[in-house]
């Protein structure tokens, strides 16, 4: 069979996976939530996008009972802890995140008492365990906001190092202990591809997350969240972006965006664990209900205040499509 014939075969398969999906949905009364990093695929079939805490609010707004997350597991586990009520689905069980991973409930209770009086901010990539043991969570687009709304002065960040170090660039008034990890994806990006990219792009600007690399951070012309990459690439005049974060991106923003280029600095800003789900996990979730993502009701409460103690600091109306 020649390769255009296979192309075709492809696109005619995620067709129909794609009609498969809009017919279970309906059936089940589920909504399909998915983050700014998946396949495009996935971006194509959701009933909200965004980041973390769009979708953790469009979690709360949807009637749908059953919430399918395209995304990773702290992020299910969030839209769980804020909806027990609502049955909420992986696609693929093994979808987790290493920095997420970075941290340990005994490890963050040794550094609670080495700093009593400091508080604890945790990133929205953290366990439920670990935002059960914090005081209030944050998302990059919220960070510096959360952090300003803390009256303690000394502040233990986890687990993102690059994002706590951005934040206390920011808010130089605050004391900020910072936690040794890291996000892998945004990690491999390295100075030396940003240089080239902005070679290889003259009059392009770059715009980098707060989780890569201090020396990536320099060269930016903006730093900001997903979220914020969206609002900025509106309103900027430039015409070509480099984009310094997760591929998944280019989607949404070449899509919303038709008169204007986005390229990544280097193929290697993929998260394999966002790439884990397809259309064919998403219609597999919808037949069998799997996997369900549960967080025991002593955790759950506990991590549900530091969740709602965010939400509060920006209240803001969902984001839908
Ligand atoms: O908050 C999120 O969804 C993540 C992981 C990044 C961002 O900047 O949106």
């Amino acid at each position: 069979m020649s390769a255009k014939n296979h192309k075709k075969d492809d696109i005619l398969y995620k067709e129909e996976l794609k009609r498969k999906i809009t017919k279970l949905k309906k059936e089940r009364n589920a909504a399909i939530i998915v983050h700014n990093y998946q396949r495009d695929e996935i971006q194509e079939i959701a009933d909200f996008s965004g980041d973390s805490l769009a979708l953790a609010r469009a979690a709360i707004d949807t009637k749908a009972e059953i919430l399918v997350f395209c995304g990773v597991h702290f992020m299910a586990e969030s839209a769980s802890i804020l909806n027990p009520d609502k049955k909420v689905l992986l696609p693929v069980k093994e979808a987790g995140c290493p920095l997420a991973d970075m941290i340990t409930v005994p490890s963050l209770r040794q550094k609670k008492k080495e700093f009593p009086r400091a508080a604890v901010v945790c990133y929205v990539n953290s366990s439920a365990e670990i935002k059960a043991e914090s005081d209030i969570s944050c998302t990059s687009s919220n960070a510096i906001e959360v952090v300003k709304s803390i009256k303690n002065k000394r502040i233990i960040f986890v687990p993102d190092k690059n994002l706590g170090r951005y934040v206390q660039s920011q808010v130089p008034e605050k004391d900020i202990i910072l936690w040794e990890g890291y996000c892998p994806t945004h990690l491999r990006l390295t100075e030396e591809d940003v240089v080239k990219a902005k070679k290889n792009f003259p009059g392009s600007e770059f715009i980098a997350h707060p989780e890569c690399r201090p020396e990536v951070l320099k060269l930016a012309d903006h730093i900001c969240s997903t979220a914020g990459m969206f609002k900025y690439a509106r309103a900027s005049k430039a015409k070509e972006f480099i984009i310094g974060t997760e591929g998944g991106m280019l989607y949404k923003l070449k899509k919303e965006n038709p008169d204007k280029k986005f390229c990544l600095p280097t193929p290697r800003l993929v998260c394999a664990n966002m790439k884990l789900t397809t259309l064919g996990w998403v219609v597999h979730s919808l037949e069998s209900l799997v996997y369900e993502v549960k967080v025991s009701p002593q955790i759950r409460e506990r991590a549900r205040q530091t969740l709602e103690r965010m939400l509060r600091v920006t209240e803001k109306p969902a984001l839908k499509r």
